[in-house]
């Protein structure tokens, strides 16, 4: 699997096995005293290898997560509402490109993310095999799964690797003005017509379950939380994050005057938490294994922009060896 190949050449388990215990020893105090790692430091290659598995799929997911949004650029209701989604979907752009550039500070490189991806042997966030099938899924993604987005950023900020932690600063302010522009879309829409309404709750129905499982698994059931949280590269567990999603979102679809799709959901004084339904893991593991409702036609969006982009991958390269040799006459 992708995870586990990439860096192979320089990272196997002998040799992780051979490392020197002083090195470990002081890595593992720079860590626990919250100090960053930065890129030229000595790391164990476990470290560097979760790192270039969590941020390239960080990255990956950034990049498909543009599709379900640009679905609907050509479809907005205004000039504003075009504008603004426009905005937010170059925004997601660049966070791609933040997240890879971390990830290349680890020794690996883009063609090879890219390909992992390309190739199936890389992972990105189950949410974006789910499809956009009205103007409300724009104000439910923003709203949601911006917000479930955050809620998951926010602790990255002081991730130990110092690239990453930097790189989620600026993505987590941007990340905050798109869960606002979606939210604002519900409300227009739960204060319009009660057809715009009903396709604000249907949007809520579709990407409320969806949004939960984008943190993760459980945390009895997430091989690489122990060992990530230890390392201080997650800060908080899937759970406890997924808890204080519900927790925030919930008064927040109060106030829309929608209802949130779950029965099971309710106040639960004694933990001073909102208790809810069962997530349906069969669901997540086969979106997981690329079983999505859309997860086919991401794929093949994002192979086709790869190969279409080409000419422009190369007219770059041209340039660079131009000036290059320019400089050097
Ligand atoms: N989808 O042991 P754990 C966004 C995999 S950005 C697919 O708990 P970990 C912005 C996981 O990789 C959204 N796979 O793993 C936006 C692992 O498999 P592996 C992305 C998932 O890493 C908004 C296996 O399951 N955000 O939305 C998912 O400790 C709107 C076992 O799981 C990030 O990537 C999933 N949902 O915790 C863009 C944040 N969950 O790799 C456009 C950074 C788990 O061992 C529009 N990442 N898996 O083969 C993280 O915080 C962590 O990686 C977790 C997973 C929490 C996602």
């Amino acid at each position: 699997m992708y995870t586990t190949e990439l860096g192979k050449t320089d990272g196997s388990l002998a040799q992780i096995s051979q490392e020197d215990p002083a090195l470990v020893e002081a890595f593992e105090a720079r860590v626990a005293a919250d100090e960053f790692i930065e890129p030229k430091d000595w790391m164990p290659e476990a470290y560097r290898r979760t790192l270039v598995r969590q941020i390239s799929q960080h990255a990956h997911s950034e990049i498909v997560g543009m599709l379900p949004e640009g679905n609907w650029l050509t479809r907005a209701p205004s000039l504003r509402r075009k504008a603004v989604l426009l905005a937010k979907i170059q925004d997601e752009a660049g966070h791609g490109l933040y997240l890879y550039c971390a990830a290349e500070t680890l020794g690996v490189s883009r063609a090879e993310m890219i390909d992992a991806l390309h190739t199936g042997r890389a992972k990105y966030s189950t949410i974006f095999n789910y499809p956009t099938l009205t103007w409300a899924d724009i104000g439910a993604i923003g709203w949601l799964v911006d917000g479930a987005a955050i809620m998951n950023q926010v602790p990255l900020q002081r991730t130990s690797y110092g690239p990453y932690a930097r790189a989620m600063v600026r993505v987590c302010k941007e990340e905050s003005f798109h869960q606002r522009q979606g939210y604002e879309i519900m409300m227009a829409m739960c204060a319009g017509t009660p057809d715009q309404k009903a396709m604000a709750q249907d949007a809520l129905d579709r990407w409320w379950w969806p949004s939960l499982m984008m943190f993760g698994p459980p945390d009895d059931n997430s091989p690489n939380s122990a060992q990530s949280m230890r390392w201080r590269i997650k800060r908080d567990s899937n759970d406890e994050l997924r808890q204080k999603f519900v927790d925030i979102t919930k008064p927040q679809a109060d106030h829309l005057g929608l209802e949130i799709p779950d029965k099971d959901l309710k106040w639960n004084e004694a933990r001073g938490h909102y208790d809810f339904g069962a997530i349906d893991w069969e669901e997540f593991y086969a979106v997981v294994r690329g079983e999505g409702p859309v997860a086919k036609e991401r794929m093949k969006a994002r192979r086709e922009a790869w190969e279409q982009g080409a000419w422009v991958r190369d007219a770059a390269d041209a340039h660079e060896a131009k000036q290059r040799a320019r400089a050097s006459a």
